[in-house]
């Protein structure tokens, strides 16, 4: 067990030897929830021991202020567990790699890649307007019965993030898709969810049908991804870089054109290039997917809200034309409901756990090498309410006296984490969930199936805190019942 010989550490929950804290975090609430009410006991910043590993929760926006931003280098690595490093094949990859030369090249990459779609001719407005029409086009199919949006929802937003990364997009029923849900659901049930395995190593020796089902279907994923790059290897043009694969793939080709050991040096191995693309890929389709299913849940829960916006898409884009990017400004209430959903229903309620990577402290505390702080951002979004009311209101709070959006009300609202780590893929997350949702509320109305009950409001916890399977009907509106077909992508 690590010594420390500060002074005023926090405090800490009881920890026995081996164990550590873990019989104290026995309890049927889930992790960001049990964390939340640790705090009434052991106060704002607490410590316990996951196993060998000493971790401090951060509840309070000041304290997070200075591990995400004021000391953000400092704690801006990552732990290396069992599931993560099988994942990325070590921590080759950004999310789960640690503050490297490498993992600054990397993210610059994506940052270059996602900026090239802002403006280039396949606008990102573009494609998600195609994915849009082809969803609602398949929902008007579908009318009348009860589903399960999910794995539409899903092949919309896989389609976006797949033109970005590899410039395709996949049909219905297309036997890649099915084996891409396949193997990202195995992912997200198994890895980086405080499992056992992941504290306690050595416990791998022992048969485990969880590292089992991670094992079989990071294999599947690799494989896919393998063939892509051989096609994007086999095509690669100079002149035509027109995706996330191709610009890594221009970044490794120059590297090794200047001086060959460099590739290893600086990331370049095909290994770190399959990583960051796998990265960008399941964090593109996992995370709005699942907002996009929370957002459902929340106006089946509260009718009103979907009135609302309903009401204010019609009177601000009519249905005379699709929804654009450049109506966010007058969509105010849609835009305060998805910063709602993202304020009680985030995507990673934890953030991703930041290692301290060189001695330091936090306000009132010390901390050192290695010392693994877990900022706890749940918190700091929900003092001074009740957790289980939340779906009970309605997002007013996003919105100023003139109706107008706030983006930011309080600066504990971090759904995307802040500081050097902070989220990759935050403005094009907003876009998707904005057009998706706009498109969506300006054909259908979505509605409870007869006989089926409202959707759980708790989720599942895990690398991504998931709604679980519910069924929604999606009624044409009126305006829309003569309209023959979309344009497909
Ligand atoms: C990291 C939230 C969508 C790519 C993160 C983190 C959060 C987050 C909380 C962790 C920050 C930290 O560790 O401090 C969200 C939410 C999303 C979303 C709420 C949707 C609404 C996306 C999308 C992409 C993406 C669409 C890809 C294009 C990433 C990457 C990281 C990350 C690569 C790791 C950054 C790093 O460790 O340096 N995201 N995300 N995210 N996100 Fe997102
Ligand atoms: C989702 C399942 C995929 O098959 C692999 C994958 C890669 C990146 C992960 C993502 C999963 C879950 C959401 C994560 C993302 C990186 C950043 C993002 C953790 C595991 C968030 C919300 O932090």
């Amino acid at each position: 067990q690590r010594k420390f010989h500060g002074t005023h550490l926090p405090k800490s929950l009881p920890s026995y030897p081996l164990v550590g804290s873990l019989l104290s975090l026995r309890s049927s609430l889930q992790p960001h929830v049990l964390f939340q009410s640790l705090q009434k006991k052991y106060g704002v910043l607490y410590s316990l021991m996951m196993g060998p590993y000493y971790v401090v929760i951060v509840n309070k926006y000041h304290h997070a202020k200075e591990v995400l931003m004021k000391k953000g280098k400092i704690f801006a690595g990552r732990a290396r567990t069992v599931t993560t490093d099988i994942l990325t094949r070590d921590g080759k990859d950004i999310a789960f790699g640690n503050y490297s030369p490498s993992w600054k090249l990397h993210r610059k990459l994506v940052h270059s890649a996602l900026c090239m779609f802002g403006e280039g001719c396949l606008s990102i407005e573009k494609i998600i307007g195609q994915e849009a029409a082809s969803m609602c086009q398949t929902l008007t199919e579908m009318q009348g019965t009860a589903v399960d949006l999910g794995p539409e929802l899903t092949r919309a937003v896989t389609n976006v993030v797949c033109s970005l990364c590899f410039n395709s997009c996949y049909e219905r029923g297309d036997p890649e898709f099915e084996a891409m849900l396949t193997y990202s659901k195995g992912i997200v049930d198994t890895v980086a969810k405080d499992s056992l395995v992941d504290i306690f190593p050595w416990i791998q020796i022992f048969p485990n049908d969880d590292l089992r089902t991670l094992k079989k279907c990071v294999a599947i994923r690799d494989e896919l991804l393998y063939q892509k790059y051989e096609q994007h290897k086999a095509n690669y043009d100079d002149n035509s870089v027109t995706d996330l694969l191709d610009t890594l793939l221009r970044a490794k080709l120059n590297a090794e054109n200047n001086n060959n050991s460099v590739v290893q040096d600086i990331g370049l191995t095909d290994d770190h290039v399959l990583m960051t693309v796998a990265d960008i890929f399941g964090a593109g389709v996992e995370t709005t997917t699942t907002v996009l299913q929370w957002a459902i849940v929340y106006l089946l829960h509260n009718r009103k809200v979907q009135e609302t916006i309903q009401a204010e898409i019609d009177s601000k884009i009519g249905f005379e034309r699709q929804p654009k990017l450049s109506d966010r400004g007058s969509l105010p209430y849609l835009e305060a409901t998805i910063s709602e959903l993202l304020r009680i229903r985030p995507v990673a309620p934890l953030l991703i756990p930041h290692v301290a990577m060189a001695d330091s402290s936090l306000r009132f505390s010390e901390s050192f090498k290695g010392f693994f702080g877990s900022v706890m951002s749940w918190h700091l979004r929900h003092h001074k309410l009740i957790f289980f009311f939340f779906f009970l209101n309605p997002p007013a709070r996003f919105l100023d006296e003139e109706g107008n959006h706030i983006y930011s009300p309080s600066a504990s609202y971090l759904p995307f984490g802040a500081g050097v780590r902070v989220c990759l893929g935050e403005a094009l997350a907003k876009m998707e969930l904005f057009l998706f949702l706009a498109w969506i509320l300006q054909r259908f109305t979505l509605e409870l199936p007869n006989g089926c009950p409202l959707p759980d409001l708790e989720g599942k916890f895990g690398v991504v805190l998931q709604p679980k399977k519910f069924k929604t009907n999606a009624r044409l509106r009126e305006a829309w019942k003569n309209l023959e077909s979309y344009d497909h992508c």
